[in-house]
């Protein structure tokens, strides 16, 4: 895609302002939006890189509303997102994972979109080097809610635009603005912008990998149990091999890597978390949406996830997501075993 010598380049810019141009109603809002977000990620990811020379591993001594330490850069994260999309003059009210309470935004700056976002995912990895990551995803304020809270607790199916932003070995950002259609962008370090590297990102319909932490399986219930075994243990009257593990701990590696080369992600309910670890707004729905348009699935083993409707802002759901057909044998271990 990028060959050596090329300078039409398709920046995520440019490809942001090509779908404005292809809807006739847009009023340029969301390229805006998008803008902020997409300074935020490279703010991070610049923090990132320097982490261990500038003192910013470690943690800060706080403990967020999830109950978990706050590291420093998980803060220096949240206030570098809460900046930018305050300053884009187009959100109305945020929802952080960092932050307890909904962040509204005030007098001239405030827009119409509702932002929630987990400014550094996987960050319990980041003194070891290991791939962290943002996810966002963007919602409209409901005209009519009667507390700005009551326009987060909708179906996720009402999400509009869904990404996430990688920092690992290189700086990758996905997103969809739905039309069943995701694609990937490469920071250009030099250039300082996203390049278009990854167009049309379809997750294969059956994979090989696994991904979860069986470190739980004493947890589980009896649907995830069985469903796990049978990728271990295929029947060996079949042709099948038995799925490889992968498991990261950082959700935005290990669904890149899903994307990518198929397989199942999941984050089941188990008798520790009863509703699992993940957040609904700001890891299940973006995630679910994003594998959604590539093509896949995502289900807490129930339901559709974007059908779940949060009871509270940091409210967290299970979650099992890939290819269309892995995610269809996941849902027959559950109709079987609940
Ligand atoms: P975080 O948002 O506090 O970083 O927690 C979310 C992370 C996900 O990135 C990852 O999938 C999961 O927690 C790993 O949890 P566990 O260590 O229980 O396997
Ligand atoms: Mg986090």
């Amino acid at each position: 895609m990028f060959e050596p010598g090329d300078t039409d380049l398709l920046t995520l810019t440019r490809y942001v302002l090509e779908m404005q141009r292809l809807n006739p109603s847009a009023s340029g809002d969301l390229t805006l939006l998008i803008s902020a977000i997409q300074l935020g990620c490279k703010f991070v990811e610049s923090c990132v890189r320097k982490a261990n020379l500038i003192n910013l591993v470690g943690v800060a001594g706080a403990i967020n509303v999830q109950g978990e330490d706050q590291k420093k850069l998980d803060i220096l994260s949240n206030d570098i997102f809460v900046n930018a999309l305050n300053a884009s003059g187009k959100v109305s009210s945020m929802v952080s994972e960092e932050i307890d309470k909904l962040i509204h935004v005030n007098g001239h700056n405030k827009g119409k979109y509702c932002v929630t976002f987990d400014p550094l995912d996987g960050s319990s990895n980041i003194d070891a080097g290991v791939n962290v990551g943002t996810i966002f995803g963007i919602f409209l304020e409901k005209p009519d809610a009667e507390t700005p809270e009551e326009s987060y607790c909708v179906p996720g199916r009402e999400i509009i635009v869904a990404g996430y932003c990688m920092y690992g070995s290189s700086c990758n950002l996905v997103i969809t603005l739905g039309k069943n259609r995701v694609d990937g962008f490469t920071l250009d370090p030099s250039l300082g912008e996203f390049i278009l590297t990854h167009r049309n990102m379809r997750i294969p319909s059956l994979g090989k990998i696994y991904s979860i932490n069986e470190g739980n399986t004493q947890y589980w219930d009896e649907a995830t149990k069985q469903y796990i075994d049978s990728l271990k243990y295929p029947d060996p009257a079949s042709e099948k091999k038995p799925y490889a593990a992968r498991y990261i701990g950082s959700m935005v590696a290990d669904v890149h890597r899903t994307i990518l080369y198929g397989g199942v992600f999941a984050y089941p309910a188990d008798t520790k978390s009863l509703k699992g670890k993940l957040r609904t707004l700001y890891e299940g729905f973006p995630m679910a949406f994003l594998v959604e348009q590539a093509g896949g699935k995502a289900t807490t083993g129930a339901k559709r996830v974007l059908d779940i409707v949060p009871s509270e802002i940091h409210d967290r759901c299970p979650i099992f997501l890939g290819g269309a057909e892995d995610i269809e044998n996941v849902e027959t271990y559950f109709k079987k075993y609940q």
